[in-house]
């Protein structure tokens, strides 16, 4: 650790030598996680002027624990396929911080998932839930499991496999999953159910995001989409913009997506295209969600079958080329660094108003820069994608409450808390002398919530 003075306010320049030995030491304990490396560098670049005006937070050594998950799980989840064949895939979860509330993140089902990408999510989980203004900690967890050409019956199997053992760890006031990618409302469903069997007890507020016929809340499918639009319309706002009469466009089918285009069209925008991770759609008078929401929510199936019910649209093979298509506003809501600097050019050539990312780390920090330069409003994940584990929170109050809300109370709740997010970030990047970077804003508002509660805590 650099040598750091036990005054109020450091130098930038030790400051930033101290970020960049702890970030060093957290490239050497977690060796080839390149996007954990990613999310933390993201972060902590964007500490230095709180660090530098606060030296307590150096002082409890909060950057070298909040790194540190408080425990990490990884275990063997077997299961038989529908020919008979045994099958083994690796679960994990990761309990990262607890300290304003109890674990609270999603779980994915991805062929790409490791260690690394659990902590990228679980390390950025943290932050995001603190911003919500819930009493939530941060974690995430997921499986290497491939759900794609599963049929129904191999899904519940994997699923009840994968809950025997995570149901050891978790619980209401423990750790709270949910869904992610590779995870909806079928197998939230097939989770809660073997969790219940294992308890022997109805622990609703045990995951969130299930059926609203037992125990989900209205609104929390719609959430993390609708949440991001409405983040994205308090930037445009702002500048005298509007959704109204804008070109969008919206990576990935999937739950974001396809609530993020529903949103975006009631505010009066026309989408025009969206992706899967094998192509992408574009259909220049707009795309018909409903086609959208039967191919993916009902039937499964891949987006390329869109364009044989509308013959007029047009179907792509490879899913970058969707940002090369001219828009006033990019919503990303597939996965991660499906933006590079390449894909960001391109936007800006187009002249692209505003980004919403929808998605977690879909930018890579090379296409961000090209945003910022170029003075292009940017709504970073961690701010404009919380509005699904803020109404995550909301089924968890329900639940513990034994009450349900209408979907207009929980609608009206969401675009509070959309609102106070931006209103806490632009107050944070405004603050920290740099108006209008709600990177900034989102990492500095999120992190003094968690590192006060952590200094309060001591050192545990
Ligand atoms: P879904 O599984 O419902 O949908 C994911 C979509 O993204 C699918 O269209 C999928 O295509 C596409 N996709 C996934 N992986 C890739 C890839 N490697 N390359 C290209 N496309 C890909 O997931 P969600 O909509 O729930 O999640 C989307 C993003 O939003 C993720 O980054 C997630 O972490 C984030 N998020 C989700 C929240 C939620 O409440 N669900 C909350 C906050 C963030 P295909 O079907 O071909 O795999
Ligand atoms: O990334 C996320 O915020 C989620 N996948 C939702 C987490 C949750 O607990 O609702």
């Amino acid at each position: 650790m650099a040598i750091l003075v036990k005054t109020e306010q450091a130098e930038v320049t030790i400051v930033k030598e101290y970020v960049n030995d702890v970030f060093e030491q957290v490239k050497k304990r977690n060796p080839n996680e390149v996007e954990f490396h990613q999310a933390v560098k993201e972060v902590f670049d964007s500490l230095i002027p709180v660090l530098t005006k606060n030296t307590k937070y150096i002082h409890h050594g909060i950057l070298e624990r909040i790194v540190e998950p408080e425990r990490m799980i990884s275990f063997r989840v077997p299961w038989v396929d529908d020919q008979g064949n045994v099958k083994v895939n690796r679960g994990f979860r990761v309990q990262y911080n607890s300290a304003i509330g109890p674990y609270k993140g999603g779980l994915r089902f991805h062929p790409s998932v490791n260690a690394s990408i659990i902590k990228f999510l679980g390390f950025e989980q943290i932050f995001k839930n603190a911003l919500t203004g819930q009493p939530i900690g941060g974690g995430k967890g997921g499986a290497d499991f491939d759900p794609k050409g599963k049929s129904d019956g191999e899904i519940m199997r994997f699923t009840q496999s994968f809950m025997t053992e995570l149901s050891k760890y978790i619980g209401p006031d423990t750790d709270i999953p949910a869904g992610d990618i590779g995870v909806g409302a079928r197998e939230i469903g097939y989770l809660f159910g073997q969790y219940k069997k294992i308890r022997g007890g109805y622990e609703a507020g045990v995951l969130t995001g299930k059926g609203v016929g037992y125990g989900g809340s209205l609104g929390r499918k719609e959430a993390t989409g609708y949440g991001t639009v409405y983040f994205v319309d308090e930037m445009l706002k702002d500048k005298g913009l509007s959704f109204s009469g804008s070109t969008v466009i919206v990576s990935g089918s999937g739950n974001v997506s396809i609530y993020a285009i529903e949103k975006a069209v009631q505010l009066g925008a026309k989408v025009v295209a969206c992706s899967d991770s094998s192509g992408y759609i574009y259909d220049k008078n707009g795309i018909n969600l409903d086609t959208v929401k039967q191919l993916k929510e009902v039937e499964y199936k891949r987006i390329s079958e869109y364009v044989n019910h509308h013959p007029e649209a047009e179907y792509h093979e490879g899913c970058a080329g969707i940002w090369s298509i001219p828009c006033d506003i990019a919503l990303p809501c597939a996965t991660q660094n499906e933006i590079d600097e390449a894909a960001a050019k391109q936007l800006v050539a187009n002249n692209v108003k505003a980004i919403g990312e929808g998605a977690n780390m879909p930018s890579t920090l090379e296409a961000i820069s090209v945003f910022l330069e170029n003075d292009v409003l940017f709504g970073p994940a961690k701010a404009a994608n919380a509005g699904g584990v803020s109404v995550s929170a909301l089924e968890m109050a329900q639940n513990s409450g034994r009450i349900s809300w209408s979907f207009e109370d929980v609608d009206n709740k969401l675009q509070e808390i959309m609102k106070d997010i931006y209103e806490s970030s632009k107050r944070s990047a405004a603050e920290y002398d740099v108006p209008g970077n709600f990177i900034v804003g989102a990492n500095i508002s999120g992190f003094t919530k968690v590192a006060d509660a952590m200094i309060s805590q001591g050192v545990i």
